[in-house]
């Protein structure tokens, strides 16, 4: 077999999907996480749905809940199309740090100039119940791996681009920032973890979103990273942690997620 270099499977990828799409042009991308999978439909029409088994360096979903597939979206009120990721690769899944970040630079190779990263996550501040959104204003990845190959070094200062967030804070001025955390995974926290994150300066724990923004400020593209709080982080409330709780948060909170998203994106 033929190796390919990530940005050869990425182009690969770009093709057949601008082939599936009739579309050679993609403007923004839309990583759904975990309670943002019904929040698609809110963004516009679907023209093109496509299963990410037929799509080089994608394979299906492997958390309950994501859906394995991609489509390609028009953006209501505005002449721009999307491409709306069902799920991600996760670090945990133990598939490498290309994988995880292979839907960011297919979106690049796609012609997307700004991503929107979407996840699941902890929150440490008390008041924020589940089902509240939170723009991430920077993070601390954990993982200890970079998507970075190579001596190149990466500027990551305002990796999450301060005016997409001032559009964002335009729509909902209610929205809270803070520094989202990435944890291996795929456990959850300790409480003793959960405070050390916050010592360290973090308001969100997740598994997700870290890498992908790396890979996305070396593509040149623009981040948004909106985390939906789901559940108060371990230690923070008194009840243990559980995926369905997570799931519903999500379920609750879809129709305010799916608006805000499409309000942003319509004004990009
Ligand atoms: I959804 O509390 C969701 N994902 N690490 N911690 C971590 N990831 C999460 C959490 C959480 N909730």
């Amino acid at each position: 077999m033929i190796t390919e270099s990530p940005a050869e499977l990425a182009r690969a990828a770009a093709t057949v999907i601008s082939e599936h799409t009739g579309t050679p042009q993609h403007d923004v991308a839309l990583v759904l996480g975990s309670g943002w999978g019904q929040t698609a439909d809110l963004v516009g029409e679907t023209v093109t749905t496509i299963e990410n088994t037929a799509v080089p360096g994608f394979t299906d979903a492997a958390v309950a809940g994501h859906t394995g597939t991609m489509r390609s979206v028009q953006i209501s009120g505005s002449g721009k199309r999307a491409l709306v990721f069902g799920t991600r690769t996760h670090f945990y899944e133990g598939r490498g740090v290309r994988a995880v970040v292979h839907a960011v630079r297919t979106a690049a190779a796609a012609g997307c100039r700004t991503i929107v990263l979407t996840n699941g996550c902890g929150g440490l501040d008390p008041d924020w119940a589940p089902g509240t959104p939170v723009l991430i204003s920077d993070h601390i990845n954990l993982t200890g791996e970079s998507p970075v190959e190579g001596a190149n070094f990466v500027d990551l200062t305002d990796l999450y681009t301060p005016r997409l967030r001032d559009l964002a804070r335009e729509v909902d001025p209610s929205l809270p920032e803070g520094v989202y955390v990435q944890f291996r995974g795929p456990h959850y926290e300790t409480p003793a973890e959960v405070r050390m994150a916050k010592i360290l300066g973090g308001d969100l724990v997740g598994m997700s979103t870290t890498l992908e923004a790396i890979a996305a400020r070396e593509a040149g593209m623009e981040v948004l990273g909106v985390s939906l709080v789901t559940n108060p982080a371990a230690g923070i409330s008194k009840t243990a942690l559980s995926h369905q709780e997570v799931i519903e948060a999500g379920q609750a909170a879809a129709e305010r997620c799916g608006t805000l998203l499409a309000q942003i994106i319509g004004r990009m």
